[in-house]
């Protein structure tokens, strides 16, 4: 097993270097890389020979199709690495703890619940977050460029810490609904969430602060979506709008903290990740408070002394770095083949008709349908012609949807495409149909209603449409 795992390792870095090696069809390959992929057909094998036939609460559980045998206790061992609650005392199991001082969670499942979505507290009465968290920065970067931690608080607001210290603080947010109308006449109400802060336990937010409340994304086929070549996304990047549609995505590069470089950015929801492994690594110092190789030391701003003090406690009396490297290999060897399911219906008449709108309309502008992988040391990932239904870019979504805080280079209006790819079983996997960012959107329609910005026009064209039409659209994206 060890030797899978340092293949997993090795395996990141390999991709982000690997060159594109595709061959397209012969009539198409004289086109530009978009107009080819756009001429690709739809296959329900959303994730490529990978795709598995899941649904369900569990879903989003399942190891790749194409997976070898040998690969599954590997698999099931991140999956369990995954799920573990950490604890914070060095107790029984000596290399599952050093949780804290702050932290937000004890596991990586409670906010990426059978690794779909997280969702926003429910009411405006204060009630904790649970699989959201609060991102924070002042105007100005950081040494590579990034967003500038909030003196006393960082980069994330921790709502808990262990037994000793003071959390930092709780994040609450308030909904306020916006009417409006589609072009039919029929009423829907969208809700802004506003958020503020509550017991903050090291001063008060400076007048400045940027604040941006985020839930977890789903996990599955990120693998996939990590071997897409760099050459891919900037190829399909047109910042400067230079063919005219109104369509200007861009790369955001970002730090990757482990090969200490910039990146092309791929994970979360600004983009602002280039890696797997950093993502992991940055989960876990900054949503449980667990160091590892990439992130050596406890996070605990200059005035948090109570924090400091225990995590210098702890760090005496127990191993270090807290998540131990095989842990670390195990997780991003999880993530790595973590399979996407299949579509559903793709036969129904509706479903078909809604793929079609969903091209007409202009959605496929950032919503690739259709992406290659490049070679891979992984060959369940390599070479795999997958349906992500994301461009990997940042586009600017308008007013509405802006947070105000740029991360690298994605502005405060501009937000990573997300993946489609298992947005239709989001309620069989969660118990819910929260969507967007900060999960503001109750339903696929109201998703849709907020696009503004780039995709202002797209989305005035979904207002005009008719109930059947916009039903088929919503019947394809369930398919999903
Ligand atoms: C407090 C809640 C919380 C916990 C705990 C948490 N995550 Fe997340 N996760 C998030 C949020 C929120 C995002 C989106 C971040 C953003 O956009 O800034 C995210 C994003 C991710 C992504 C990027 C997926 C994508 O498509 O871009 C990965 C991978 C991930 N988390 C893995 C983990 C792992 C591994 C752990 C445990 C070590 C973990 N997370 C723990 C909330 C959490
Ligand atoms: C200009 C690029 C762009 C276009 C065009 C576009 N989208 Fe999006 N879409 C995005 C971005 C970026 C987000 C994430 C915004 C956020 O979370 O604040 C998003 C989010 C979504 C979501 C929610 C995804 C999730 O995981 O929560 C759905 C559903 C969606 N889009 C469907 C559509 C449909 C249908 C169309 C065509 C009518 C469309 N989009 C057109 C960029 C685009
Ligand atoms: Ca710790
Ligand atoms: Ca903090
Ligand atoms: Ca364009």
């Amino acid at each position: 097993m060890s030797e899978l795992l340092r293949k997993a390792a090795a395996v990141s870095l390999g991709v982000l270097l690997a060159a594109p090696g595709h061959l397209y069809s012969a009539e198409t390959a004289d086109m530009p890389l978009r107009q080819q992929l756009l001429a690709m057909p739809l296959t329900p094998k959303l994730g490529g020979a990978g795709t598995v036939d899941t649904w369900g609460p569990r879903a989003f559980r399942s190891i790749a199709a194409n997976a070898h045998n040998s690969l599954v206790s590997p698999f099931l061992f991140g999956q369990r690495v995954f799920d573990v609650v950490w604890d914070h005392q060095p107790v029984i199991q000596p290399t599952l703890d050093g949780l804290g001082p702050m932290f937000n969670r004890t596991s990586c499942r409670e906010c990426h619940e059978g690794n779909g979505r997280g969702e926003p507290p429910e009411h405006a009465d204060g009630k904790p977050m649970k699989s959201m968290l609060v991102r924070l920065s002042v105007p100005g970067t950081d040494q590579h460029g990034g967003p500038k931690p909030v003196p006393a608080y960082g980069d994330q607001l921790q709502d808990r810490a262990v037994t000793g210290v003071r959390a930092e603080g709780q994040a609450v947010i308030d909904w306020e609904e916006i009417p409006g109308k589609f072009a039919d006449g029929t009423p829907y109400s969208l809700r802004k969430p506003k958020v503020s802060f509550v017991n903050l336990a090291y001063g008060d937010m400076p007048g400045d602060v940027m604040a941006s409340p985020r839930v977890a994304t789903p996990v599955i086929g990120l693998g996939l979506l990590q071997s897409v070549p760099e050459s891919t996304m900037r190829s399909l990047a047109d910042p400067d709008d230079a063919d005219g549609d109104g369509v200007s995505g861009r790369v955001n590069m970002a730090w990757d903290a482990e090969t200490q470089r910039m990146l092309p950015g791929r994970f979360g929801w600004k983009a602002n990740v280039p890696t797997l492994r950093h993502q992991i690594a940055g989960a876990a110092l900054g949503d449980m408070g667990l160091t590892s190789r990439i992130n050596p030391q406890d996070l605990c701003e200059a005035v948090q002394a109570d924090c400091q003090k225990e995590a210098a406690r702890i760090a005496a009396s127990s191993d270090s770095p807290e998540v131990h490297a095989e842990l670390l290999a195990a997780m991003d060897f999880y993530m790595l083949l973590l399979a996407v399911p299949m579509q559903r219906n793709a036969d129904d008449p509706a479903v078909k008709r809604g793929e079609g709108l969903f091209r007409s309309i202009g959605c496929v502008g950032c919503h690739m349908p259709t992406l290659l992988t490049g070679p891979n040391a992984f060959q369940e990932l390599s070479k795999q012609t997958i349906h992500p239904f994301t461009d990997l870019l940042v586009h600017d979504m308008g007013e509405g949807l802006a947070d105000g805080r740029p991360d690298f280079q994605a502005s405060g209006r501009e937000w990573r495409t997300p993946p489609l790819w298992g947005i239709g079983l989001t309620e069989q996997v969660g118990g819910f149909t929260l969507f967007l960012h900060d999960g503001r959107a109750r339903s696929l329609s109201e998703a849709i209603l907020w696009h503004g910005g780039e995709a202002e026009p797209k989305r005035e064209v979904f207002r005009s449409l008719g109930k059947a039409q916009r039903d088929d659209l919503l019947a394809f994206l369930g398919s999903l």
